[in-house]
């Protein structure tokens, strides 16, 4: 059974089963005005607030485990970035790698000359030189800032690489009570290829589309005929540049609320999160509190998603939070939760079963705004096509990235409906740049309120998300796995 068999099987039996539709709905979060593009030129000179060193260095991920790869300032994640909402901020970027850098502000509303990208024509930070951004960070909440060059086959660059950090933009009032706050940046190291499809069947599609199945069974000639496209296996999972066990136990006593900054850097996985006897209170998804604050035993993030949410220390002991899949855990993606006063080897317990699901956190009262225009785009695969690995298009069209061509012009002020099609087997964590969108429908149930930048669409399933486009220029929409976005999975936004 392949990837895909195993994946329509799943939603078959997903099918099967029925699914639990919590209350669909739910409010829009008001969403700040774009602030004015900063004069670069009055920041020309003086200190910078931050300063952020692109070069190659070597993490140590457990005691006589390193790894050599590209880092932020020689470590991993990249220095915690806290930036006040609306507060013009200076930061340069110096790039010691021998060639050209992009650094992209994920989840920001910023000119595309700083975004960073090269398809949105950032300039890029040169090899061996240094570029000074002036901007004034928003909205609020969890970003991240992360590489945005192409890979391709070159497993030391973009996201295989170390280039990642977590940026904490503080909103002028804080969502949810909490004691203290930790930050975690979930990543994978010592990438490597295989045929092997190791995608985790832990997010099971709620349902399946038929004329998405026809669509993909018939647009990929070489569906069946060749072997699978490469995939991105790892050789380490890390949190926080520690395999679970080496690093600094997260350090609690009973009766705190810590509120957890959770990034998914990875270049292409999705992860779960769970701690024994715990429960997370989810406040933001992407950085942007939800309407409807909900416990959950187990967090999901796919690739570049954020989550923020508060655990209540009341279960004493020494416990691993870390990924529920066994396999992935074991590779190394968990920390270890101490209590103070307990001692011990830290204790796994296996999360109940449960499925995340964007709607448990949306608001039942909230009204959808009718969009302008509504956008199909129509995801297929051509498996194995692109020296080996798989080609995606949109609407039957792969992203050229050698000449990056604007694919769709939009209106200033004019609101969008993206309707993704996913005619392919595999789970996509799509992401449009400099802008939030609100997710409206996810698998034919409608919704509201869950206001992201990037959604996970499940395989040979429909979502839809609303946004208007506020911000002129270019706008990258990609899928953010590494692999996917450098073989075609791209779109350029231009609004005017
Ligand atoms: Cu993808």
């Amino acid at each position: 059974m392949d990837r895909r068999d195993f994946l329509r099987a799943a939603s078959l039996s997903a099918l099967a089963a029925g699914l639990a539709v919590p209350g669909a709905q739910a409010l829009a979060n008001a969403r700040p005005m774009p602030a004015p593009d900063p004069s670069a030129a009055a920041d020309a000179t003086g200190k910078a607030d931050y300063t952020l060193r692109i070069a190659a260095g070597v993490l140590e991920l457990a005691p006589q485990r390193f790894v050599s790869t590209t880092l932020y300032n020689g470590g991993f994640p990249g220095p915690l970035l806290r930036f006040t909402e609306g507060r013009r901020t200076v930061v340069d970027i110096f790039n010691d790698a021998g060639h050209d850098e992009q650094l992209h502000w994920h989840g920001q509303y910023l000119p595309d000359s700083i975004d960073g990208a090269a398809e949105e024509r950032t300039p890029p930070i040169p090899a061996h030189g240094h570029r000074r951004e002036v901007f004034t960070p928003n909205p609020s909440g969890l970003r991240f800032y992360h590489t945005h060059v192409r890979a391709g086959a070159d497993l030391s660059r973009g996201l295989y690489s170390g280039q990642a950090g977590p940026v904490y933009i503080e909103p002028r009032r804080e969502p949810g009570a909490h004691d203290r706050e930790v930050f975690l940046t979930l990543k994978e190291f010592e990438p490597y290829l295989t045929r092997m499809d190791d995608d985790s069947p832990f997010m099971a599609p709620a349902g399946m589309e038929i004329p998405l199945v026809t669509i993909a069974a018939q647009s990929d000639p070489n569906a069946g005929r060749v072997p699978p496209g490469y995939e991105l296996a790892y050789g380490a999972s890390a949190i926080n540049g520690r395999m679970l066990g080496h690093g600094e136990p997260i350090r609690v006593k009973r009766g705190e609320r810590v509120m957890l900054h959770v990034v998914n850097a990875s270049a292409t996985d999705n992860h779960s999160l769970a701690l024994p006897g715990h429960t997370f209170k989810v406040i933001a998804l992407d950085g942007n509190p939800v309407p409807r604050p909900a416990r959950v035993p187990v967090l999901w993030l796919g690739a570049a998603e954020r989550v923020s949410a508060i655990v209540e220390m009341d279960h004493p002991g020494v416990w691993v939070l870390g990924d529920a899949i066994d396999s992935v855990r074991d590779g190394g993606m968990g920390i270890v939760v101490e209590y103070a006063g307990s001692t011990g080897k830290p204790r796994w317990a296996a999360p109940p079963p449960f499925r995340w699901d964007y709607r448990l956190f949306a608001d039942p009262s909230h009204k959808v705004q009718t969009p302008d225009e509504v956008i199909d785009m129509l995801i297929t695969a051509h498996q194995s096509a692109a020296d080996g690995f798989d080609r995606y298009a949109i609407n039957g069209v792969p992203y050229d990235w050698k000449t990056m061509p604007v694919t769709r012009r939009l209106k200033l002020g004019g609101r969008y409906r993206l309707r993704f099609r996913n005619a392919s087997g595999d789970i996509h964590p799509l992401h449009l740049h400099r802008h939030t969108f609100e997710v409206v429908n996810l698998h034919g149930h409608a919704t509201a309120g869950i206001m992201k930048d990037v959604v996970l669409v499940p395989p040979f399933q429909t979502t839809e998300v609303d946004f208007t486009a506020d911000l002129p220029g270019l706008s990258l929409f990609h899928c953010h796995m590494q692999q996917h976005m450098d073989f075609g999975f791209m779109a350029l936004f231009e609004t005017s």
